[in-house]
């Protein structure tokens, strides 16, 4: 019988370990949309509709290549609605002498992969991922060598494992391995002129998809009215060379910038498409470093952007796979709180909150700033369940897989692993959202004052949620100062911000 190659919907790509080295007149490959996957969380509208669509396309893709692919659809009758189902559904039909398959991208797949072998009586070979650069067993060894597992030096050997942004000689271009000091920019004024993703236009595949999306999904979350994402290679290769030749030239300046009315700024809304494989990560780092070559964009935004995909992006891959699945379990400052009704709505007051939910309501889209110090921030400080901020996160961005999106969210944005991402909580007041945007100057509270009618409710919570986790936090050095801010305070200023705190949080409830 031939081979089966079973290819989930963020392995999008046709160099695809599974698929290299197999003869492809003696193959089938299986693409299936199952229930499960739609529905293991409550995905945003529009993530579902780019990865089914993303997956339609890339079947056509595939066949134009020579192979034959059987596509099971969402709404075929018979449709099991599980990847093991669909596998055994996919066995009778053909016969298969055995199955490649390559590693999924989170604990509760890989489980399914590895219990085919048993199940269905046949050789199951589960090929390692390689769209990464650092393998399972390198990043192993890179952490059993140190006590502590820090982004930077990481980073380090992933520059010199790519030679990315070395002189010849093997030093860092420019003498420094990391410019991030120099993007830190408060946000320009808003101009018309600022750069803006391509909006794709829905084809008929994509339009089919939207439709079934807008029925079967109708209680999700999400808009499709703003639905733009590119769904193909070719379209995301179009976006990919948009955003160099537009934006990338101040994408270190305005990283952490933040402005109403506009979700993207000069972020480059690529992680989509990596992560399903319609990019290559490394080829797109090479053309940025050409771009910095030539002089075209200056090394803080070249290192800057290299530095997410090479250091960032594999990084917190490693720590996903060398935590384990128990991970998610973690909850080391033991916050309970229910996430607050407006993260589905973006209805509240608090204008940073309203604008970066409103976007990721309208776009499945929010950049690095707003999910880490505006919702990731809100939730860290009010002690809302890092399982619970966990499942919002993963459900609302078209980028979210959970390799990527549960150290981010768990470990660094709510510190729910105790500092392994971070060396402290990256909670704050409302004088950094006032410094990094213009949310405050439109926004009915006032970011000057702590207590009061009209007091910004990140300030008084900021100083609560460091006294109610004193016993946790005060003993980490990066915590002195604002600690012994805290400390210095006038009893009476600190009960009654304390109180002003539990007010704001009994009306969240
Ligand atoms: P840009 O700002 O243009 O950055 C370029 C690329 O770098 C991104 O496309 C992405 O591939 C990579 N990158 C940047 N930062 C990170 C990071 N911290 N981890 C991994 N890759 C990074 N990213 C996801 O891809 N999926 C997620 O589910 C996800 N969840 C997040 C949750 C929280 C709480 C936080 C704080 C961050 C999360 N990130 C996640 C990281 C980051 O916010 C997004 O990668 C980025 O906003 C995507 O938009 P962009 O493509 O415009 O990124
Ligand atoms: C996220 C997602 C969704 C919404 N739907 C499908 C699907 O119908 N079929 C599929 O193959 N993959 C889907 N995915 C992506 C998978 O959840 C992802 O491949 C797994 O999480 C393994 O990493
Ligand atoms: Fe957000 Fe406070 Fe600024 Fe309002 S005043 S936008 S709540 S930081």
């Amino acid at each position: 019988g031939p081979f089966l190659i079973p290819v989930l919907g963020d392995q999008l790509d046709p160099d695809l370990a599974a698929l290299r080295h197999i003869d492809k007149a003696h193959s089938i490959v299986l693409m299936m949309e199952v229930a499960d996957e739609t529905t293991y969380v409550r995905h945003h509208k529009a993530k579902i509709a780019f990865i089914l669509s993303a997956m339609r396309h890339h079947a056509d893709r595939l066949r134009a290549l020579g192979w034959t692919v059987d596509y099971v659809a969402l709404d075929d009758p018979a449709n099991s609605g599980s990847f093991s189902g669909e596998v055994a559904r996919a066995i009778d039909r053909h016969k298969p002498a055995a199955i490649h398959v390559t590693e999924a991208g989170e604990w509760r797949v890989r489980a399914m992969l590895e219990s085919w072998e048993l199940r269905f009586d046949l050789p199951v070979t589960i090929h390692e991922d390689d769209r990464f650069l650092c393998t399972h067993a390198e990043f192993d060894s890179w952490a059993a060598a140190r006590k502590q597992l820090r982004m930077e030096f990481f980073y380090r050997d992933m520059r010199r494992k790519t030679g990315l942004l070395l002189t010849e000689d093997g030093q860092p271009e420019g003498g420094q391995w990391n410019y991030d000091a120099d993007n830190r920019k408060p946000p320009p004024a808003r101009d018309l002129l600022m750069p803006r993703p391509i909006r794709f236009q829905p084809d008929a595949v994509t339009q089919d998809v939207l439709a079934m999306v807008a029925t079967r999904f109708a209680d999700h979350i999400g808009s499709l009215d703003h639905f733009q994402f590119a769904v193909t290679h070719e379209e995301a290769m179009r976006q990919q060379r948009h955003f160099l030749d537009e934006a990338l030239s101040r994408f270190g300046d305005y990283q952490d910038a933040m402005l109403t009315g506009e979700p993207f700024l000069w972020h480059s809304i690529l992680s989509p498409y990596i992560n399903a494989g319609l990019l290559d990560p490394l080829a797109l780092c090479r053309a940025v470093e050409q771009r910095y070559r030539a002089g075209k964009v200056p090394l803080n935004a070249a290192e800057g952007f290299i530095r997410q995909i090479i250091g960032w992006r594999e990084y917190v891959r490693g720590i996903y796979w060398h935590e384990g699945p128990d991970y998610a379990q973690r909850n080391a400052l033991r916050a309970t709180r229910a996430l607050p009704g407006f993260y589905w709505t973006g209805d509240t007051d608090m204008h940073c909150l309203s604008q970066a939910i409103g976007q990721t309501i309208d776009h499945a889209y929010a950049h690095h700033i707003q999910r880490l110090m505006i919702t990731g921030n809100f939730a860290l400080l009010a002690g809302v369940d890092p399982h619970q901020v966990h499942i919002w996160y993963l459900e609302v961005y078209a980028d979210a897989y959970e390799w990527v999106e549960l150290p981010n969210t768990l470990g660094m944005s709510q510190f729910a692993d105790g500092g392994l991402l971070g060396s402290k909580p990256y909670a704050s007041s409302g004088a950094y959202i006032n410094r990094m945007s213009n949310y405050c100057g439109s926004c009915r509270y006032d970011v000057k004052q702590r207590v009061g009618r009209d007091a910004c409710p990140f300030n008084a919570l900021y100083w609560d949620f460091l006294a109610r986790n004193q016993r946790k936090l005060a003993s980490n050095p990066r915590m002195a100062l604002p600690y012994r801010n805290w400390d210095k305070m006038l009893e009476d200023d600190r009960t009654a911000i304390r109180e002003q705190a539990a007010r704001f949080l009994d009306s969240l409830d």
